[in-house]
């Protein structure tokens, strides 16, 4: 399928859009998420502004398709992402991670548009593929996407989870993995080295598809080619880049969690801004 330029550049838009949003949650003076909210944050304009199906009045709508954030460390990137489609006001992200606020450092139940808690790393499949396969036992067409991240690929429920969603025919489940190649505290490579993740992955029986995950045209025909897909969930690796869109963030294991100072809060600002 071809997309309009229009289509690619609103959603590109979107991307840095979202990540401005992201610095904008953490502020100045308390860490935050910078990396791995930044790497996803094209994913997730194509997911929120493009792919999936939901009503921002009626979070519960039963047509909606579901979106889990597994990697939900980056809490930021989805409560930007349902901001901006309107789910909540887009002020409110000044206040997230204050106290009994209803945005809290990671996805929970209690803000609209969040389907489960998530960020103990390696449930959200598992979670996904639970509600994929009821959508199946209903006869229900929405789909479940899941996004991880490559260290999280380190957790043994993913894997439990990638055997049984195969086993079972889940193709209402797209997995969406940030390959980022950075996790908290280094590179996968030198932590716990998942490579090869696509031969594991095909080796599970999913329809394994990489991409580049900056490329807008590259994740809608991943998204479009994954729902084409019948009797096996999809995984699309996507290549990334930890930090994308802040020169000094780019590629920095340190900007995992980190606290900004006013200086580099505007700096980032700015370039996203370019
Ligand atoms: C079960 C569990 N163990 C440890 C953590 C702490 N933790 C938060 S983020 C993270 C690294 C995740 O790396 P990755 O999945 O690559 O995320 P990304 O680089 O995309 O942010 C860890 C270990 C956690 N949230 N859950």
């Amino acid at each position: 399928m071809s997309y309009s330029k229009e289509l690619i550049a609103s959603l590109e838009a979107k991307g840095q859009l979202l990540r401005k949003d992201c610095i904008k949650c953490i502020g100045v003076g308390v860490a935050g998420h910078v990396g791995g909210s930044c790497s996803s944050a094209d994913i997730m304009a194509a997911l929120y502004f493009y792919k999936m199906k939901y009503d921002c009045k009626n979070p519960e709508w039963d047509g909606r398709d579901y979106f889990l954030l597994s990697k939900g460390h980056v809490a930021i990137l989805q409560y930007s992402a349902l901001a901006e489609a309107g789910f909540f006001p887009v002020e409110d992200l000044l206040h997230c991670k204050d106290i009994g606020f209803y945005l809290q450092g990671h996805p929970h139940l209690g803000t609209p548009g969040v389907e489960a808690g998530t960020g103990s790393l390696g449930q959200g499949l598992s979670l996904g593929l639970g509600m994929a396969i009821g959508l199946k036992l209903d006869q229900k067409p929405n789909r479940v996407y899941v996004l991880v991240g490559d260290g999280e690929q380190n957790e043994g429920q993913i894997w439990e989870a990638a055997m049984a969603a195969s086993a079972k025919g889940a193709d209402n489940l797209c997995a969406i993995v940030d390959n980022n190649g950075l996790q908290a505290q280094g590179t996968i490579e030198d932590r716990l080295n998942t490579f090869d993740i696509a031969e594991k992955w095909r080796a599970f029986g999913w329809n394994v598809l990489q991409i580049n995950g900056h490329n807008m045209e590259e994740i809608l025909t991943a998204l479009d080619a994954a729902e084409e897909c019948k009797d096996r969930p999809t995984v699309i690796i996507a290549h990334t880049v930890k930090g994308k869109g802040i020169s000094f963030a780019e590629n920095q294991t340190g900007y995992h969690n980190k606290v900004l100072t006013k200086e580099l809060y505007e700096q980032a600002l700015e370039e996203l801004s370019k």
